[in-house]
């Protein structure tokens, strides 16, 4: 689990956003970002999709970046050719397994399959790039088929093998038992690439680490093909409550700028409910939390917003408040008060936030007011 490899497929699966177009510009700035921030890989749209993304791809593949470039394209050689002239370091090649994408997209049987990754993979041999083998719609495949094809494109030398969950249907058993048993298979390492139509990709990409698997694709807030895959900063999060030093080798106060500029271009907002960056990630509210966080944070914080150059909020002005929140906004007002003043103004507030919604403006004017009714003391 602690060595592993993001693929952040933001300039590639994200590109598969409904609302995504990025300019060339964009493009470089997002993977400059990225680069950063520490990723190990980006990977970029086939240079097949059209001529900018030819260019677009050439161009950050020659930007000099730390991370390793790749991009992405269907098992066959013309195809795997362009992708190698773009000067990247990696191909990551894809072909449909399942019967349902045998059927109903290339329309060819495994032995097909076998043969054509043969070729492909050959030719990339002596290409000195970095070569990426993965089934799409792996969940739905038969697993002999599956292992069939891995076991030969592993002889042939290929670096890692992928499993795709393409349309989200895989939960975090299933995919523990998959990569197991993979990993028994082959030499390659192992890549997981999961949607999130049900709720399960960032639990599926941490199961598969568990398993053995090396690198997990990832966007940023996730997004992608209909409701997207793993996001960069979901799997952070759930990496780092493991252990934080898993996380320490990027640059973790990034996540928010790299959320808000993606959030922007393709005219989303951060959702409220985000890993890390939603606006109430690090709120506390109820009387009992705040208590227990004003005393020590871990009580009910297993990520440290400070490790994400962020901050946590104590929410005060409202009836499930508690009288140490509403100390703890006194002092940082510089307000003397008594327990028995505060407890007081606590009940008032209660009081009130039972007849309509508080401001916090409303708590300071009690706490001001109060602190105006007391005699005046010798300095
Ligand atoms: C798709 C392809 C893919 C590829 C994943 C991979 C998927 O858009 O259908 O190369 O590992 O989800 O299967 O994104
Ligand atoms: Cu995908």
């Amino acid at each position: 689990l602690e060595k592993f490899s993001i693929i952040e497929s933001t300039l590639r699966e994200g590109e598969q956003f409904v609302n995504a177009f990025f300019t060339t510009e964009q493009k470089i700035r997002i993977a400059s970002l990225l680069d950063a921030f520490g990723v190990e890989y980006i990977e970029m749209t086939t240079p097949c999709a059209s001529p900018q993304s030819e260019r677009d791809c050439a161009a950050i593949a020659k930007l000099g970046l730390k991370t390793k470039t790749l991009t992405h394209t269907r098992c066959n050689l013309e195809d795997v050719k362009l992708a190698v002239e773009t000067g990247v370091n990696g191909v990551d090649v894809v072909i449909g397994t399942s019967s349902k994408l045998r059927d109903f997209s290339h329309g060819r049987s495994i032995n097909q399959i076998i043969d054509l990754a043969q070729e492909v993979f050959e030719y990339l041999r002596k290409q000195n790039v970095e070569m990426r083998f993965s089934t799409e719609d792996t969940l739905r495949s038969d697993p002999e088929d599956l292992f069939q094809v891995y076991e030969a494109v592993d002889k042939i030398g290929v670096h890692r093998v992928g499993i795709a969950d393409t349309v989200g249907i895989g939960n975090p058993r299933q995919i523990y038992d998959l990569v197991s048993q993979l990993r028994k298979r082959v030499k390659a390492d192992i890549e997981f690439h999961g949607h999130n139509d049900t709720g399960c990709a960032i639990a599926n990409a941490f199961a598969a680490l568990e398993a053995g698997a090396t690198h997990i694709d990832t966007t940023i807030l996730g997004i992608g093909e209909r409701n997207g895959i793993t996001s960069l900063g979901g799997l952070v999060a759930r990496i780092y409550s493991v252990n934080p030093e898993y996380v320490a080798k990027y640059q973790l106060p990034l996540l928010m700028h790299l959320d808000q500029v993606i959030a922007r271009l393709v005219n989303v907002d951060i959702p409220f409910n985000n890993y890390i960056t939603g606006f109430s990630a690090f709120t506390h509210k109820a009387g009992i939390h705040t208590k227990a966080v004003l005393n020590n944070p871990s009580t009910y914080e297993v990520l440290k917003p400070e490790d994400f150059g962020l901050t946590r909020y104590i929410h005060i002005a409202h009836r499930l408040t508690g009288w140490n929140a509403i100390r703890y906004r006194a002092d940082q007002l510089g307000l003397e008060l008594t327990d028995e003043e505060i407890k007081h103004i606590t009940e008032e507030v209660k009081t009130l936030a039972d007849l309509h919604p508080l401001t916090l403006d409303e708590v300071d004017s009690l706490l001001h007011a109060m602190r105006n009714s007391q005699p005046e003391t010798e300095a």
